[in-house]
C-alpha cells in the first residue's frame, strides 16, 4: 500500500504549545530549549501541515507590554505570510498562571472571573484578526478537589453567564468565529466541570446562543474516563456539534498521555479515521500531543510527521475496508446497514404493530440468530495489519 505525503488540504494543525513543549513536567525539568513560534510554522509547512493553532500565552508572554505584543504578532503574522499556513484555531490560556488557580470562569473570586473574560475577548480580537474561525475553551482549572469548595449549581450559572457574554461579544463585533468546549474529566484539577462529551452537549443545550457553541473533543481525554472516543464522536456528529477535534494517544484511564495519533489505542483510532472520513468531518485535524520527554529537537519534528503519517495511513486503510467486498458482505450478514430501517412504518399504527409481533415474530427464532461480528471485528483487523 502506497501512503501518500501529507498536504495542506489534509488539513492537518498543531498546536504551538505541543512541538513548541518544553517537557517540563511535575517531577522535572524542562528538557528541551525554547522554540520560537515562528520556527514551528516554518518547519510544520515543510512537514506538509496546513496550519498552527495557540493559546495568547503560547505567542505574547503573559503581562506583556503592548508594544511588545504587536511586534510579536507581527513577526509571526509575517511567518504565516511567507509559508501560507493557516490559523484556524485560536485558545486563551487561563489555566497557568496563578491567578486561575481556582477557575477563571467558574473562580470563587467575581473579580477573577471579570479578568478572565476580559482575557478571552482580548485574544478574540486578535483572532478575528488572524482569520480564525473556531475559538477553544479548555476549562483546565474550573473545578475542585474538595466537594464543599464549589457550589457546582453556581458554578454553571457563572460558566453559562461567561459562554453568554463571550457569545454576545463575537456576535456584536460581527466576528465569524464559534466557540467549541473541550471536555477532560480531570487533571490539573482532581475533578473538572463539564468532564466529558455527552456533560458539554447538555450544558450547550442551555446556553443563550447554544448554535454558536460546540465541541473540540479530544481522544486522550474521553479515554481517561473510560469511554469510547468513536462513540462519543459519532454522538457529537448526531448532535452537529463537532466543531473541532483534538487528535492523539492515550493508553487507558491514567494521566493524560498526549501520545502521538495511534499511539494509544490503535484500534479505536483506525474507526475514529473512518468515522470522520465517511461523515465528511472537513474540519481540521488538528493534533494536541505533547512530544515525549525524552526526545530532542530533532525527536520533535520526528514526532510531529508521525502524527500526520499515522492519520493518512489509517485513513487509506480505513478506505480499503470499506472498499473490500467482503467487508461489505460481512456488514451486510451482521445487519449494520438495516439500522436505517425505520423501527416502525410509515403511517402504523399500535394496534397493526402489535398484531404484526403477536401474528408473525419467532421469538425463539430471533435469539438463535448469531450477529458475526468477529468476522466483522477480524477483518478490520486484517486490514489494519495489512495482512488482509
Ligand atoms: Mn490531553
Amino acid at each position: 500500500m502506497s501512503i501518500p505525503s501529507p498536504i495542506p488540504g489534509d488539513k492537518f494543525t498543531f498546536g504551538l504549545w505541543t512541538v513548541g513543549w518544553q517537557a517540563r513536567d511535575t517531577f522535572g525539568d524542562a528538557t528541551r530549549p525554547h522554540l520560537d513560534p515562528v520556527e514551528s510554522v516554518h518547519r510544520l509547512a515543510e512537514l506538509g501541515a496546513y496550519g498552527v493553532t495557540f493559546h495568547d500565552d503560547d505567542l505574547i508572554p503573559f503581562g506583556a507590554a503592548a508594544d511588545e505584543r504587536s511586534k510579536l504578532i507581527a513577526r509571526f503574522s509575517a511567518a504565516l505570510d511567507a509559508t501560507g499556513m493557516k490559523v484556524p484555531m485560536m485558545t486563551t490560556n487561563t489555566f497557568s498562571h496563578p491567578v486561575f488557580k481556582d477557575g477563571a470562569f467558574t473562580s470563587n473570586d467575581r473579580d477573577i472571573r471579570r479578568f478572565a473574560l476580559h482575557k478571552v475577548m482580548r485574544n478574540l480580537d486578535l483572532a478575528a484578526e488572524l482569520g480564525a474561525h473556531t475559538y477553544v475553551l479548555w476549562g483546565g482549572r474550573e473545578g475542585s478537589e474538595i466537594e464543599a469548595a464549589k457550589d457546582v449549581r453556581l458554578c454553571l450559572d457563572r460558566y453559562k453567564e461567561g459562554l453568554d457574554f463571550l457569545c454576545r461579544y463575537v456576535t456584536e463585533q460581527g466576528y465569524g468565529i464559534r466557540f467549541a468546549i473541550e471536555p477532560k474529566p480531570n487533571e490539573p484539577r482532581g475533578d473538572i466541570f463539564l468532564p466529558t462529551i455527552g456533560h458539554a452537549l447538555a450544558f450547550i443545550n442551555e446556553l443563550e446562543y447554544s448554535d454558536m457553541v460546540g465541541l473540540n473533543p479530544e481522544v486522550g481525554h474521553e479515554q481517561m474516563a473510560g469511554l469510547n472516543f468513536v462513540h462519543g464522536i459519532a454522538q457529537a456528529l448526531w448532535h452537529k456539534k463537532l466543531f473541532h477535534i483534538d487528535l492523539n494517544g492515550q493508553r487507558g484511564a491514567r494521566f493524560d498521555q498526549d501520545l502521538v495519533f495511534g499511539h494509544g489505542d490503535l484500534i479505536n483510532a483506525f474507526y475514529l479515521v473512518d468515522l470522520l472520513e465517511s461523515a465528511g468531518y472537513d474540519g481540521p485535524r488538528h493534533f494536541d500531543y505533547k512530544p515525549s520527554r525524552t526526545e530532542d529537537i530533532a525527536g520533535v519534528w520526528a514526532s510531529a510527521a508521525a502524527n500526520m503519517r499515522m492519520y493518512v495511513v489509517l485513513r487509506e486503510k480505513a478506505r480499503a475496508f470499506r472498499g473490500d467486498p467482503r467487508v461489505q458482505e460481512a456488514l451486510s450478514v451482521s445487519g449494520v446497514g438495516r439500522m436505517a430501517e425505520p423501527t416502525v412504518a410509515v403511517g402504523e399504527s399500535f394496534a397493526e404493530l402489535v398484531a404484526d409481533v403477536e401474528m408473525n415474530f419467532d421469538v425463539e427464532a430471533a435469539s438463535r440468530r448469531g450477529y458475526s461480528y468477529s468476522q466483522l471485528d477480524q477483518l478490520g483487523l486484517e486490514h489494519l495489519l495489512g495482512t488482509a
